[in-house]
């Protein structure tokens, strides 16, 4: 079969997407589908050819569970994973439905808030390793403001640097073999959220005691809200060295978060993500962060989930077929191409060395003259993703 899914694709989706029930922004219009267990969903996830299945705590145990309704939960959960063959590669903590997190988890102005954040998240990273999960997600949705009368700035960085610390220390402490991947949003639901972009959590990563433990988990729509190039900044993760995993939706820039099915909004876009992570060959989870339209029943749902897989599979075909194509190729080699004259000059500085450049002779005006067949390029581009190439 055509673009089947198989477990090296390392397709995976969270209980979220799958089971959202089409409940929409606006809290009047509630829920359109009913509800699933958590075993349910890993049974829809085998059915359409899923690899894996990631959780918030809270998507398998409800925040009130008793002791005995989790076990209970966790053994139909195991039984489902075990007849599916479904692996959990990643777990994460819901530090935002819960009204306790109206201000924040980490960043809250309230003790009591910021150390039960900090407890639950504790035990939730104990559960997604008991599951065998190696990533863990925080996507810190309600650390932000409305009013920045509210709070410092300065201290909600310092705040969430202590709080990632000291889960650092707890990963170490407890020998589990686990790495954390910081996912930023610009906004929704909170009016803003701090470190904002996949950008500022790269440098925030640089300022944590264990800066090696920790990546980042960049979400096309977030980027996207913010109105920045999805992949330049998914590149610039990749080459520190900190692409640990990544969230695939779309999503229309300045609009509310749509986490529309990957691939259904800028074909283009999600063209030259597609080809970014299978030409450097990122090796991590491909993670559907995005549910079905509200209109749909579960039905709709696995069309949905097969929506998102097919569309990335088509698009990995086509970025096999650009690196192929001998005219797009060879455009890139006459744009790419270097005679060595100008090799004397790069590279590690020297005295001698930047005498020379400044001696060197330039043609501005001839150099800038050459034309750069992009716009050849760009439409060889467009035919191969229509199907007329
Ligand atoms: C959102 C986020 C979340 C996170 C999830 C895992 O916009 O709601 O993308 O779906 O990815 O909480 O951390
Ligand atoms: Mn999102
Ligand atoms: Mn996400």
């Amino acid at each position: 079969m055509a673009y089947e899914p198989k477990p090296e694709h390392k397709f995976t989706f969270g209980l979220w997407t799958v089971g959202s029930r089409g409940t929409d922004p606006f809290a009047t219009n509630g829920p359109t589908r009913g509800p699933k267990t958590p075993a349910e969903l890993v049974y829809l996830l085998g059915e359409v050819g899923a690899y894996g299945v990631n959780f918030h705590d809270n998507d398998l145990i409800p925040i009130d569970a008793t002791p005995a309704e989790a076990e209970s939960i966790k053994k139909d959960f195991r039984k489902a994973l075990a007849d599916t063959g479904l692996v959990v590669p990643m777990a994460t903590t819901n530090l935002f439905s819960d009204p306790i997190f109206k201000d924040g988890a980490f960043t809250s102005n309230d003790p009591t808030v910021r150390a039960y954040a900090i407890k639950k998240v504790l035990n939730a990273i104990d559960l997604g390793v008991e599951f065998g999960a190696k990533t863990y997600v925080f996507w810190g949705g309600r650390e932000g403001t409305e009013t920045d009368s509210s709070k410092s700035a300065v201290d909600a960085i310092k705040r969430t640097r202590e709080a990632i610390n000291f889960f650092c220390e707890y990963a170490l402490d407890k020998k589990y073999d686990l790495k954390f991947a910081l996912e930023a949003k610009p906004n929704e639901p909170r009016g803003d959220i701090y470190n904002p972009t996949t950008g500022h959590m790269l440098a925030f990563i640089a300022t944590l005691d264990h800066p090696e433990m920790v990546g980042v988990n960049p979400e096309v729509a977030h980027e996207h809200m913010a109105g920045i190039n999805f992949m330049h900044g998914v590149a610039q993760a990749w080459e520190a060295g900190k692409l640990f995993h990544i969230d695939l939706n779309d999503q229309y820039p300045g609009r509310y978060d749509q986490d529309l099915r990957f691939g259904s909004r800028d074909i283009k876009a999600a063209f030259y993500l597609v080809k970014f992570l299978e030409d450097v060959k990122y090796a991590g989870s491909r993670h559907f962060d995005a549910h079905a339209y509200r209109t749909e029943d579960y039905e709709g749902v696995k069309d949905f989930a097969r929506g998102c897989m097919r569309t990335y599979l088509i698009l990995k075909e086509k970025a096999a077929q650009f690196n192929a194509d001998k005219e797009i190729q060879s455009i890139l080699a006459e744009i790419n191409a270097d005679d060595g004259s100008m090799s004397k000059f790069f590279g590690k500085y020297s005295a001698e060395k930047a005498a020379a450049l400044k001696a060197q002779p330039f043609d501005r005006t001839a150099i800038a003259q050459r034309g750069l067949k992009y716009e050849r390029l760009d439409q060889l581009t467009i035919d191969l993703l229509l199907g007329a190439r």
